[in-house]
């Protein structure tokens, strides 16, 4: 059989037969890759260079020429672009990760939160949309994409990365419907921003639910994955949509109940029994452990034929890690990684 490349991912997420599985990597264009490092210099900094659709349009394809192999893009930006044009005011901090100079913590400053327009605050954003659809020429899919809101929620509580969520979760047990406010205004705020990419050229979105995995079982349904689905219900059905929860490989059946085409699987979760109890009924993205690029390449490309192995043949999988590469692999790595797919036949 053969496939178009630029045709792989699509038809993969929907399902559809292709030739080998399609391939795209979590955080492909990013620290682990010396052009990415020059041009984020050549910018100033990282929020300079999401601000610049260029200089993303660039760093989108770095990734693109030196692995061939990879079958689809993503756009360059954060999801923390969100709470930053909600007026949390986002910065990075080297070393240190993400920081909102106002983070949100009382009814009062939820009931406060505007709800922006994707085309005047994220204007930045649509616009590097439309310099990388343009740009890659339809080389290969464009992927959107937007925070979960209960992650957008995380950060903007603890006002940054958090290793207990104490922070959101003393405002989850002490004002639920504060709680539930705050989500109601990212939600409307990601739909609006995720409808603006679509306009803008993307091809499929994905919702990033990085700290959904923090909640106990009753809480992800309720505060998480119920604004899921209203993202889900307000993008078109013929949009393909894929959705992430970190540490949500137990929830898979309510997370296909929400409407989702494609669902991303960490590495803790079991990826045959998961294709083998739900591979009818939705497409599953992943799940090399990140931390198997620490290896050697006879490691890497053995690991990644288990993986593709307990994939199995049947159509609605793509291959990708279980969460992003890390800053601290060699390139070389990942390239081992990718020849292994591209050279496996279903
Ligand atoms: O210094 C730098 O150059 C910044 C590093 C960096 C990059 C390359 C950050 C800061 N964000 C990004 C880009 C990015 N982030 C992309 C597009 C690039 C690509 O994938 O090729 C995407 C899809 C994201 C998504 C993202 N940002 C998530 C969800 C996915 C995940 O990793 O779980 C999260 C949680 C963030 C927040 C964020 N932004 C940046 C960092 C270091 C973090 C994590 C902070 C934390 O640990 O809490």
């Amino acid at each position: 059989m053969t496939v178009a490349k630029n045709e792989r991912f699509l038809k993969a997420l929907r399902r559809e037969a292709v030739d080998r599985p399609p391939a795209w990597i979590m955080r492909q264009a990013g620290r682990y890759l010396p052009e990415y490092r020059a041009t984020r210099t050549r910018a100033g900094s990282f929020l300079d260079l999401c601000k610049n659709p260029e200089l993303c349009s660039e760093v989108v394809r770095q990734p693109l020429d030196r692995f061939p192999q990879l079958d689809a893009a993503i756009l360059f930006s954060d999801i923390l672009t969100v709470p930053d044009a909600m007026g949390l005011g986002l910065r990075f901090e080297t070393g240190e990760g993400p920081v909102f100079d106002n983070p949100v913590r009382s009814a009062a400053q939820i009931a406060a939160l505007p709800v922006p327009d994707p085309e005047t605050e994220l204007r930045y954003v649509m616009d590097a949309v439309r310099t990388i659809k343009a740009d890659l020429a339809g080389r290969v899919p464009l992927i959107g994409f937007a925070g979960s809101p209960w992650t957008i929620a995380c950060y903007a509580v603890e006002g940054g990365s958090s290793k207990n969520f104490h922070q959101v979760k003393g405002l989850r047990f002490t004002d639920p419907s504060a709680m539930h406010q705050l989500l109601d205004k990212i939600t409307e705020t990601t739909i609006a921003y995720l409808q603006g990419q679509l306009a803008a050229g993307a091809e499929a979105l994905m919702v990033f639910d990085t700290w959904g995995g923090q909640l106990s079982a009753a809480d992800y349904l309720e505060f998480s994955l119920a604004y899921g689905r209203r993202i889900r219900e307000a993008i078109p059905a013929t949009v393909p949509m894929l959705w992430f929860t970190k540490g949500g490989g137990q929830w898979l059946d309510a997370q296909i109940d929400a409407g989702f085409d494609g669902l991303g699987l960490d590495w803790t979760t079991d990826l045959r029994a998961a294709r083998a109890t739900y591979g009818e009924r939705v497409a599953l993205q992943g799940n090399l452990d990140p931390a198997t690029l620490l290896g050697n390449a006879e490691l890497i490309a053995q690991s990644t034929r288990a993986t593709l192995d307990a994939a199995g043949s049947k159509p609605g999988y793509i291959f990708n890690l279980g969460h992003g590469i890390t800053p601290d692999v060699t390139p070389d790595k990942l390239a081992t990684v990718l020849k292994t797919v591209d050279s496996y036949r279903v």
